[in-house]
């Protein structure tokens, strides 16, 4: 793939899975344009929607190169854009590790902590309070596990692809669901991650839009 040309980020500064690629541009200081995704501008609404099957963001713009599918987009920026092997090994075995986890903060946090959001968007009046209640049963067995994964897991300054992964999706699971203070590991790894200088520009510059959220924002990060 060519990396010459100057890059384009397609997302929303509200949206947790633009901010897992923001984190990575942020803490490597990789140039980009970004390409808000809102009724306003419906150019760059267009290219989201036909960048991949579903029509989510964010997307990066590299050239002639569109890449959907956050995990990807890492992957490729680590390679052209940042230095092979900094978000994550290049040991092939090592790099599956990273993968894991990585799908643990998407599948078993994101997008639990999603069908709780989901649901309040389809019946603010009315949510499927059941369902609710079996995503946070899901989000609490996944918290458990993260508050004994993290007894091996460092504390790191640095940016890999756990970070950007995890900053985002506990950030809102956290308003979704609190971390109870029975995990105080996974708290403290929480505070940690909202602490390092990329995390806490997307938490600053996603402030306008926390009217939004539609639980309502807790008082409070
Ligand atoms: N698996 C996708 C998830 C992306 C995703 O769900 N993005 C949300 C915004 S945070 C989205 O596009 N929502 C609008 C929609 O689903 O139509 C990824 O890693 O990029």
């Amino acid at each position: 793939m060519n990396s010459e040309p100057v890059l384009e980020l397609f997302g929303h500064p509200f949206s947790s899975y633009t901010w897992k690629v923001l984190i990575a541009l942020y803490a490597y200081e990789v140039p980009f344009t970004f390409k808000v995704v809102d009724p306003e501008h419906p150019d760059n609404a267009e290219v989201v929607q036909t960048a991949g099957p579903q029509g989510k963001f964010p997307v990066l713009r590299d050239g002639e190169n569109l890449l959907f599918e956050t995990t990807s987009i890492l992957e490729y920026l680590d390679r052209h854009h940042i230095a092979p092997g900094t978000l994550l090994p290049e040991d092939p075995d090592a790099a599956t590790a990273i993968r894991m986890l990585d799908r643990v903060f998407d599948n078993y946090v994101m997008n639990i902590m999603q069908i709780v959001v989901d649901e309040h968007i389809r019946a603010p009046d009315n949510p499927d309070m059941a369902r609710c209640a079996e995503a946070r049963t899901r989000l609490e067995r996944t918290y458990a596990w993260l508050e004994g994964w993290l007894r091996f897991y460092p504390q790191m300054d640095h940016v890999t692809l756990i970070e950007c992964a995890a900053g985002p999706s506990l950030f809102y699971a956290d308003w979704v669901h609190p971390i109870p203070e029975s995990l105080p590991r996974l708290r403290q790894w929480r505070a940690h991650l909202l602490s390092l200088p990329p995390v806490a520009r997307c938490v600053d510059d996603a402030r306008p839009f926390r009217s939004y959220f539609p639980l309502g924002a807790p008082d409070r990060d």
